[in-house]
């Protein structure tokens, strides 16, 4: 029969937990568990997703609980009343802090991949005190994946078919996986195609740079070009781009493996610390890519964090991140994806391009500053709830006055959250000191 039970989060309202029947003993043993946050041990807890598209969400849901290290130890799924819809029982052996992480991480993915969480009978997801990184070192544990958009799972994707590239992102995931606070930056001998495929991007910008991006990132770029780091025919080493961001605003990059949840994302930003990809997209589609890559981090992102107008605004909105809830850490992404992504500014009367989304997509690029889009002022509390989509070019574009003024405008804004204390970085300590606001 249908089994309906009350839900552990706080609103207490009734949830349907599909037609698997959990029993109440199973019910009971998941809010024990929410009420022992520190224990590590690995439970056995119980998800039921409804799949809205076929199954075809199905080889997300298990990649994703294999990143946050749990393993599956139950699956059942059944045609659910609507048609063309499946509903998935999961049953997985995890830590509780990792439960945590995935049942985020599936909530937030769920826009896209066409599922929806009915019922999580493990946690109460809501924790009074959600952990943040304090240190950089902490940074070892926010490297958490989006599972959106992959060679292995898309077949859309350029690399799908080409078992060569898979292996090679393969390969770089697990450097990235395997360093930790501290290490040197590992170099990646880049091979000839991938340098090819940097070199078609890079070549294209440098014609283009002039005329449509900002003055902040014009003058960067060529100073990067002026130090060798930036030159045509080979991808840059991520150790000799982040020395350049050191001296010039503090900024350090350190590897990461993919598309990072946007909380783990954004909280390294509060330390001045960039997550940076090191795998090159597919050479079939140079100018275009959903995912970021290493084009995308080096061409569009680091210009402008050596701008320290525009470092202290990355920051900012890093620290504003840590501690938020769930529904402030989508907002403050969106700004981020408005602003740092694909913002657009003015200088004098024109409109140039700031965004590093637009800086390392010449496709869109051109299409941001064209008369096919729409562009509006950039108004933090407007533009935090304006839905976008991360596939295709943008419909919509925000246009900021000056780095400054957005950087006011986004002060202002932050100040109406809820947070009940303060943060700040201490750079000589790489630590985020926190301070009961009253
Ligand atoms: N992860 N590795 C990586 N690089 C990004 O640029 C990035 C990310 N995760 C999220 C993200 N960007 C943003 O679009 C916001 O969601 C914060
Ligand atoms: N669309 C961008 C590019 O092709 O470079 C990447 C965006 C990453 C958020
Ligand atoms: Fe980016």
């Amino acid at each position: 029969g249908e089994a309906k039970a009350e839900a552990s989060s706080s609103d207490g309202e009734e949830k349907e937990y599909g037609d698997f029947g959990l029993t109440e003993e199973e019910i009971v043993l998941a809010r024990s568990i929410a009420e022992n946050p520190d224990d590590q041990s690995i439970q056995t807890a119980a998800m039921v997703l409804r799949l809205r598209e076929g199954m075809t969400a199905l080889p997300r849901i298990l990649k994703t609980i294999e990143n946050f290290k749990g393993q599956v130890a139950h699956i059942e799924t059944r045609p659910s009343k609507k048609d063309g819809q499946f509903d998935v029982l999961v049953k997985v052996n995890m830590n509780r802090q990792n439960l945590s992480s995935l049942i985020r991480n599936l909530r937030q993915g769920s826009s896209l991949g066409g599922l929806t969480l009915l019922a999580e009978n493990n946690i109460a997801v809501t924790v009074k005190d959600p952990w943040f990184p304090r240190h950089a070192s902490d940074l070892d544990n926010c490297n958490h994946l989006m599972t959106k958009y992959e060679p292995d799972l898309d077949m859309s994707h350029p690399g799908f078919a080409d078992k060569e590239y898979r292996a090679r992102r393969k390969f770089i995931a697990e450097v990235a996986f395997a360093y930790r606070y501290g290490d040197p930056i590992p170099n990646i001998p880049y091979t000839e195609t991938e340098n090819e495929t940097w070199k078609r991007v890079f070549n294209t910008l440098v014609d283009l740079v002039p005329k449509y991006a900002c003055k902040e990132y014009y003058t960067n770029f060529e100073k990067l070009r002026e130090e060798k780091i930036f030159k045509s025919d080979c991808v840059p080493q991520l150790v000799e781009v982040s020395n350049f961001l050191k001296k010039n605003t503090g900024f350090t990059l350190r590897p990461a493996a993919g598309l990072l949840t946007a909380r783990d994302f954004l909280s390294s930003l509060a330390f001045r610390i960039f997550q940076s990809t090191q795998y090159i997209r597919h050479i079939n589609s140079p100018y275009h890519t959903p995912e970021p890559d290493a084009i995308h981090e080096l061409l569009g992102h680091m210009p402008l964090l050596a701008d320290p107008s525009f470092a202290q605004f990355s920051q900012e909105i890093g620290l504003a991140s840590l501690g938020a809830s769930d529904e402030e850490i989508e907002k403050l992404s969106t700004i981020y994806w408005f602003t740092v992504e694909f913002g657009l500014c003015k200088e004098g009367s024109d409109t140039k391009a700031y965004g590093a989304g637009l800086l390392s997509a010449y496709g869109e690029l051109l299409h941001s500053l064209g008369d096919t889009c729409e562009h509006r002022p950039f108004e933090p509390s407007t533009t935090a709830v304006q839905p976008y989509q991360d596939q295709d070019y943008q419909p919509i574009y925000y246009v900021a006055n000056s780095f400054e003024d957005a950087k006011e405008k986004f002060r202002r804004w932050v100040a109406t959250m809820s947070r009940p204390f303060e943060v700040r970085f201490n750079p000589h300590t790489e630590t985020v000191e926190v301070l009961d606001s009253v």
